[in-house]
């Protein structure tokens, strides 16, 4: 894999708390709560996914790091994403994320050949490395930028 790739992924997840929030802090509690369909998720519920979701891709770039290909855990996020703190203003999450990718950013940057290529088990997707987490997560960015702005082009704003 050329470095090139695995600086856009870091650069990536350096935007993104940046980008998200420009997104959705000028939106209104009314537009938060807005889904394309009664099965898609709010505006406000991505943004509490993304929290919870990228908590758990800290431990999928770190037990790579120093375990012999662990096995990482997943959770059902259509669950989680039902619970009360789904619907809390957006500001904790956010704050989250600030952290956790400044984290991210200078962990990512550090990591030697080697370690890039760590073997790491998911249940689901088999053994990939620490570059294809990143990979997925940077996507993970995008995907759901993505879908808050269809939110915003269903609704018009
Ligand atoms: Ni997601």
């Amino acid at each position: 894999m050329p470095a090139a790739e695995r600086a856009r992924y870091i650069a990536t997840l350096r935007d993104f708390p940046a980008r998200l929030e420009a997104l959705v802090l000028p939106l209104s509690d009314e537009q938060l709560d807005q889904r394309v369909a009664e099965s898609e998720w709010s505006p406000r519920q991505v943004v509490h996914h993304l929290a919870d979701s990228h908590m758990s891709a800290n431990f999928r770039f770190r037990l790579p790091l120093d375990e012999e290909n662990p096995m990482v855990p997943t959770y059902n996020q259509e669950a989680w994403a039902r619970h009360s703190d789904y619907r809390l203003p957006l500001e904790p999450s956010l704050l989250i994320l600030r952290g956790l990718h400044q984290r991210f950013v200078v962990l990512l940057e550090a990591l030697t050949e080697e370690q890039w290529k760590r073997p790491v088990t998911h249940p689901e997707y088999g053994t990939v490395d620490v570059e294809d987490i990143a990979r997925r997560y940077a996507n993970h960015c995008d995907n759901h930028i993505r879908q808050i702005n269809a939110v915003g082009e269903k609704f018009g704003w």
